[in-house]
């Protein structure tokens, strides 16, 4: 049996897994859990993971989820390059530091963005108050500064001169503002160069098969409508201002 992804591109973790795979080569059968839909509430998807987010992978019987797990099982069943998660003592430390700090940073800045500009306007029809709005800006931007002055400073990638999974996990995360119209690399010439190094390395083409969905987000509210999800993601919106 084919190793198996159960992704939905809209999510970031699922598309630095997603890229991680095709531009290593690692064979895969791409199983689409569509998250506008409500699929992975399904009794099908349960069966997979009863956390009910993407990414998972099944390797035979083998099911895994958490996106930085599955890409270091990835890089390790593969014995993808080294610079991707570095034999070296240090410089696997230093990616496990920049993958340990992301979760509460960046990623949950950048998807709190993503969700005020792009997901509450669709479901409770009206745009998120401005000083919320203003005060998960400032949250995405101190997380932005960090990141270069902690985790880039001059270098071309996290770890030195190659890319590794810090620096996909990285980028993968500030697309998601950015499919919202947010220019996160304005006044920001290190973060624009380290980003367009990043699409350089992943190739131009990847790139841009793994983002058509997150940059074309504008499409969202009619499969939520579609799908009869916007009254079953009010509560959650609700959480979200509490
Ligand atoms: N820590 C997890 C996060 C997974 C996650 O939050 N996935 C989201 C999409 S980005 C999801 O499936 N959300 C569905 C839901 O919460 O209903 C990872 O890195 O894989």
């Amino acid at each position: 049996m084919p190793l198996e992804l159960f992704l939905d591109l809209h999510s970031q973790p699922c598309r630095s897994v997603f890229m991680f795979a095709k531009k290593n080569n690692i064979a895969f059968e791409f199983k689409k859990i569509d998250l506008a839909a409500g699929q992975h509430y399904g009794e099908e998807f349960g069966k997979i993971s009863i956390l009910r987010k993407v990414p998972v992978m099944r390797d035979e019987e083998f099911i895994l989820a958490e996106s930085i797990a599955i890409l270091k099982y990835l890089a390790e069943k593969f014995r993808t390059p080294d610079h991707w998660y570095p034999a070296d003592l240090q410089k696997r430390a230093r990616v496990n530091e920049y993958l340990s700090w992301q979760h509460t940073a960046i990623r949950t800045h950048g998807s709190k963005v993503f969700w005020f500009r792009a997901m509450v306007p669709i479901i409770t029809g009206a745009e998120v108050p401005k000083e919320k709005m203003d005060s998960a800006m400032e949250d995405l931007n101190t997380s932005l500064k960090l990141f270069e002055e902690k985790f880039l400073q001059d270098r071309p990638f996290i770890v030195g001169d190659q890319i590794s999974l810090a620096d996909l996990v990285a980028h993968v995360e500030i697309m998601q503002p950015v499919g919202t119209g947010v220019d996160v690399f304005k006044d920001r010439p290190k973060l624009r160069a380290w980003s367009d190094r990043v699409k350089t390395e992943m190739g131009e083409a990847l790139f841009d098969e793994a983002h058509s969905i997150i940059m074309n987000v504008h499409n969202l509210p009619q499969t939520f409508q579609d799908n009869g999800m916007l009254e079953f993601l009010k509560p959650k919106i609700q959480k979200m201002f509490n």
